[in-house]
């Protein structure tokens, strides 16, 4: 594997000496490794091409959006630019990615040097981390030219998110439904509610606008004294709900126990960073929201819980096909914490509306 990850970074930067290959993050979908070559860091990406099936149309969105942000921050003055938004690095030939013999897909980027990224934050940062998805968003406002393309089409739609769902429950690849009837059971009894969106949408009320569609709490990187520095992860950037990317945040970043945490009791929604986060978020999004998108940010902490609820239920009845897992029943488990997170935030959907309208001034 080694020499064939030297051969794929020779195709991008032509360095005499051999660079040092390390394993990188947690990523569920692609394969990401730290580079260290003599003259600088980078991070190369492996992408996984049968979940992104156009990586070449994701590729082009990802330089797009990082060439506008970058644009946009030289405007504003901001210093320390190449720390503040993702840099690609084109191969020598000049492609913004590399296609292995293989037939795999390989994209480098400069590595932020001196930023973390957290699995477990507190309000402070949650807020910090509110005010850069809002400013993401913003930023992304006025992108020229066409739409982005959907990297991964209807990635955030509930109603087709239910259809594969169903394939599955139809199918029943693995053999494993009857272990599941009940969390099948507590799904479809949601179903109705939580097409909502999309009902919305077609009837003209909630607007699509660019949206990060993956927006994890390990996906901002914050500098020494905890500043953000940088959105990263940026391969389902494209049209979406603005409630999908408050959801997701929340998802993630508002548990009090982890994604796939066996024990339940650890799981539940943290009142204090959804506040930190809708403080931070609707400071600079409050602008151009419209009061139906304002009122429905805390349903997507419900929509997207249910959501990534449905999604691993469906892996675990595929048997396993789509997310990496660490263990057999890796799917079951993350299942689980999910729905429990969804209870939860269920139990204290008033408390979380209120706090919005405050946060929001209206
Ligand atoms: C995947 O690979 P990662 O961790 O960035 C997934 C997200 C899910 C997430 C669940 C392309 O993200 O949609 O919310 O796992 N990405 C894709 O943790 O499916
Ligand atoms: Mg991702």
């Amino acid at each position: 594997m080694k020499e064939n990850l030297l051969e794929i970074v020779s195709q991008f930067v032509d360095d005499k000496e051999i660079p040092v290959i390390k394993p990188l993050g947690k990523g569920h979908i692609n394969d990401s490794y730290r580079v260290v070559t003599a003259a600088k860091e980078y991070v190369l990406q492996r992408i996984n091409h049968h979940i992104f099936r156009n990586v070449e149309q994701l590729q082009q969105n990802i330089f797009r959006v990082t060439n506008h942000i970058r644009k946009k921050l030289e405007g504003k003055g901001v210093a320390d630019i190449d720390r503040r938004v993702l840099t690609l690095v084109p191969t020598l030939d000049g492609a913004l990615c590399h296609r292995d013999s293989n037939g795999n897909y390989w994209r480098l980027m400069d590595f932020i040097s001196d930023s973390s990224s957290y699995d477990e934050i507190n309000p402070q940062l949650a807020f910090r981390a509110g005010q850069a998805f809002g400013e993401f968003q913003q930023m992304l406002a006025d992108l020229p030219g066409e739409p982005l393309y959907e990297t991964i089409p209807n990635f955030h739609n509930m109603e087709t998110r239910l259809q594969t769902f169903h394939e599955s429950v139809k199918t029943n690849k693995a053999g494993r439904l009857d272990g599941v009837a009940g969390l099948v059971k507590e799904i479809e009894a949601r179903a109705e509610e939580m097409c909502k969106a999309e009902r919305m949408h077609r009837e003209g009320i909630l607007p699509k606008r660019t949206n990060h569609c993956d927006t994890k709490v390990n996906n901002i990187l914050f500098d020494r004294n905890d500043e953000v520095l940088c959105v990263v992860d940026l391969d389902t950037v494209m049209p979406g709900y603005v409630l999908s990317d408050f959801g997701d945040f929340i998802r993630t970043g508002a548990n009090t126990g982890a994604e796939d945490d066996r024990n339940l009791e650890n799981v539940s929604v943290d009142l204090a960073i959804f506040e930190g986060y809708a403080r931070g978020y609707l400071q600079n999004a409050a602008s151009f929201l419209t009061d139906v998108e304002i009122d429905n940010l805390a349903f997507g902490a419900k929509l997207l819980t249910y959501m990534q609820t449905v999604r691993f239920l469906s892996d675990y009845l595929d048997g396993d096909t789509y997310y990496k897992i660490a263990s057999p029943d890796h799917n079951l488990v993350r299942t689980k914490a999910q729905f429990k997170l969804l209870q939860s935030l269920e139990e204290h959907y008033d408390e979380m509306q209120r706090i919005v309208r405050e946060a929001a001034g209206r």
